[in-house]
């Protein structure tokens, strides 16, 4: 462990007042309290994440220099996106990763896991209501849904609004995820409260395999970036284990990057997904201004069985009785963006295209 990350677990004992010295509190340190935001870069040592009071994403744990610290990560290299911090809420080691959650100046809470931004409190609706209502709105009355990751419990409050869905299975591999969002997000972990949701921490790879064929109307994946790890979720093994999960026409919505920084990752991934798939594999995209480029795509697939048109919702969410206003008011979705979203720019339209000519060119 490097000895910025020992001093930051620390500073945390600290902050949560576990650490003392004979019952005498030992005196915070500066880089604990507040006004640690505003410390020189030299000084920024215990929460390597936070430099003169601003947050930058992307950062690579393994850097040794500061510069290294901050410009390095492979998802987007050669930019950052800041953040000004106004106070560091938490900041701890999981079994997996490192959680923080810190208050901003302007986009409410922040969660960040291993220095990559999950989601403010201002426009993770933009987030969390299209992963989840573009699938469910293109079927006719969905009722087994799965969600992969999303242990922050956004997508389960979204999934929620939906009546015609009697089970609900989330899995989420870290528990820290999901403890600290009931702490800090409770606007986002209130979707854990549905007693139709069951919840399982381990390993989503695992359940699929364990899951039966053929059990899910529509599948979720709220994943991290495909770093490490994660990476197999975006290899073909994972989509074809969540096609097998799926029933004749059920739809699958993965979260796929940025159509700015990632287009080959979208190249890849929707070939692979047109093999895999036998429906229709569409690419859509929202903008959330706190992930890398300011937007963020979503691949949706059905398997094959009852044509699913992804473009126009069949299940309009304006007509379930309730389902606006539900725990929460929908605040970025409705029918328009929902047939907006698949609407791409000529520059990934024509790979797009490319890509489905010669899919067809090869009989698939
Ligand atoms: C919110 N429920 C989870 N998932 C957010 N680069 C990811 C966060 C990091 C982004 C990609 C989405």
């Amino acid at each position: 462990m490097e000895g910025g990350a020992e001093r930051g677990l620390e500073c945390q004992k600290i902050m949560d007042g576990k650490a003392n010295n004979n019952g005498v509190n030992k005196e915070i340190p500066s880089c604990c309290l507040k006004a640690r935001a505003s410390v020189p870069e030299s000084d920024a040592q215990c929460h390597s994440t936070v430099v003169s009071g601003w947050f930058s994403e992307p950062r690579s744990s393994s850097g040794k220099t500061g510069k290294q610290l901050y410009y390095n990560n492979p998802m987007w290299p050669g930019e950052a996106h800041s953040i000004k911090v106004e106070d560091i809420l938490f900041q701890e080691k999981s079994l997996y990763q490192e959680v923080l959650v810190f208050q901003s100046s302007n986009y409410g809470k922040v969660l960040v896991l291993d220095g990559i931004v999950q989601l403010t409190e201002k426009d993770e609706c933009a987030y969390q209501e299209m992963i989840a209502h573009l699938p469910l709105c293109s079927i006719v009355s969905p009722k087994n849904v799965l969600v992969v990751g999303g242990g922050d419990g956004g997508v389960l409050r979204e999934i929620s609004r939906h009546t015609s869905v009697e089970h609900i299975d989330i899995c989420e591999i870290d528990e820290m995820v999901i403890d600290v969002s009931k702490k800090f997000f409770p606007e986002l972990a209130l979707g854990f409260e549905d007693p139709r949701v069951n919840l399982h921490v381990g390993d989503a790879v695992e359940f699929l395999r364990n899951s039966p064929k053929g059990k899910y109307d529509a599948i979720i994946v709220d994943s991290s970036d495909p770093v490490g790890p994660a990476q197999e979720l975006v290899e073909k093994p994972f989509f074809e284990t969540l096609a097998r999960a799926l029933r004749p026409g059920g739809v699958l919505c993965n979260m796929a990057e940025s159509m700015w920084l990632h287009t080959h990752l979208i190249e890849d991934m929707m070939s692979i997904c047109r093999e895999t798939f036998k429906g229709s594999v569409h690419y859509a995209w929202t903008s959330v201004p706190t992930y890398p480029s300011g937007v963020i795509g979503f691949l949706l697939c059905s398997t094959e069985g009852p044509p699913v048109d992804f473009l126009n919702p069949i299940n309009p969410i304006e007509k379930i009785e309730g389902a606006t206003q539900h725990r929460r008011e929908l605040r970025f979705y409705n029918s328009e963006v929902h047939t907006a979203a698949f609407v791409l720019p000529s520059f990934l339209k024509q790979k797009v295209s490319s890509l489905r000519d010669s899919a067809s060119t090869n009989g698939v």
